[in-house]
């Protein structure tokens, strides 16, 4: 595998401090050393910057509008560029609205996607459904074609074109689920497992059904969105938004290496890691650590062991 990585150091698509911090701590528990020593040519991009935005007043009950159109348009081309110079992009953020620019920019090199979003939540709220204006429980609703027309006018948002159609989406672990957000859903005939779904089938069965409704027609190229709170808060609990009755370790675990085996991982998110949160420091790590395996089981580390093909027994 040939990783390239991008941190988004990026915290207003909601209103919790500290998850800013996510790329740099998900670095400094080993993440290129790890990817490194299991046989993958990784290239740290470093981080992108962002832009200081003024007077970013809301728009109706949209929270800091300016500021995270254009964060994401930043991200988007840095993304972009990674697509571009051949390798899987690893988005590290930074609260969840960074998937806009993330899959935009995806879509940008790559164009007909599919999304796997693994999610307590489907953050598919538009800016008028939303009960909380937190842009973070919206990213969705900006990329899905069907929902443009939904879609109002907003600063620094107008650079965004959709790229997803509803029948390419597939949710994960939804289990904290607005009735707006639940009509959406409906509507659209997206498919979803939620936590009900993952009880009743088990995980295999629930990935299995997901790569050959994904797959049913041609092989799309992945968009892999991993919010780290899909994962149960007795693993990941220095997260924003923790709700229970999440995916053990190993169902979260499971998935990544279910999409790393069917060879068509091109981009992957891995967001709302926040240390603040974390009541301990084991809290933290617990969470940090879960993300690092979550993304090194995206590229071919398997429990059972690996070793390098050209392996000689001394
Ligand atoms: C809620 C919470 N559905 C919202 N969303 C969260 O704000 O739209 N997403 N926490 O991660
Ligand atoms: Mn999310
Ligand atoms: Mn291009
Ligand atoms: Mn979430």
């Amino acid at each position: 595998h040939s990783v390239g990585i991008i941190g988004a150091p990026f915290s207003k698509g909601q209103p919790r401090d500290g998850v800013e911090k996510g790329p740099d701590l998900i670095r400094s528990a080993g993440l290129v050393e790890k990817l490194r020593a299991q046989g993958c040519a990784v290239k740290d991009y470093g981080n992108v910057t962002f832009e200081e935005v003024a007077n970013d007043e809301p728009i109706g009950n949209v929270k800091r509008p300016r500021a995270v159109g254009s964060a994401n348009q930043r991200l988007s081309a840095a993304v972009h560029a990674v697509k571009n110079d051949g390798h899987t992009c690893v988005m590290l953020g930074g609260d969840h609205s960074l998937a806009i620019g993330s899959i935009q920019g995806h879509a940008a090199a790559k164009k007909d996607l599919s999304v796997v979003w693994v999610d307590a939540h489907a953050d598919i709220n538009t800016p008028l459904t939303s009960p909380t204006g937190n842009i973070h429980g919206q990213p969705m609703s900006y990329l899905i074609h069907e929902l443009h027309s939904k879609i109002p006018v907003l600063p620094n948002f107008s650079w965004i074109k959709p790229c997803v159609s509803a029948k390419d989406i597939v949710y994960i672990g939804l289990r904290d689920v607005d009735p707006e957000e639940h009509h959406i859903l409906t509507l659209l005939g997206i498919k979803g497992y939620s936590m009900t779904e993952v009880d009743r089938l088990g995980i295999s069965k629930v990935m299995e059904e997901t790569c050959d409704y994904i797959f049913s027609k041609v092989k799309k190229p992945i968009h892999l969105s991993y919010d780290i709170d899909a994962l149960d808060p007795s693993i990941s609990p220095a997260t924003g938004t923790p709700v229970v009755g999440g995916l053990t370790y190993r169902e979260g675990v499971y998935i990544t290496e279910h999409i790393c085996q069917t060879g068509m991982l091109s981009a992957m998110d891995m967001v709302e890691v926040n240390p603040k949160r974390g009541r301990t420091e084991d809290e933290i790590s617990s969470t940090v650590n879960a993300a690092v395996d979550l993304i090194r089981g995206c590229f071919g580390k398997l429990r059972e062991g690996n070793h390098p093909a050209d392996y000689k027994m001394p």
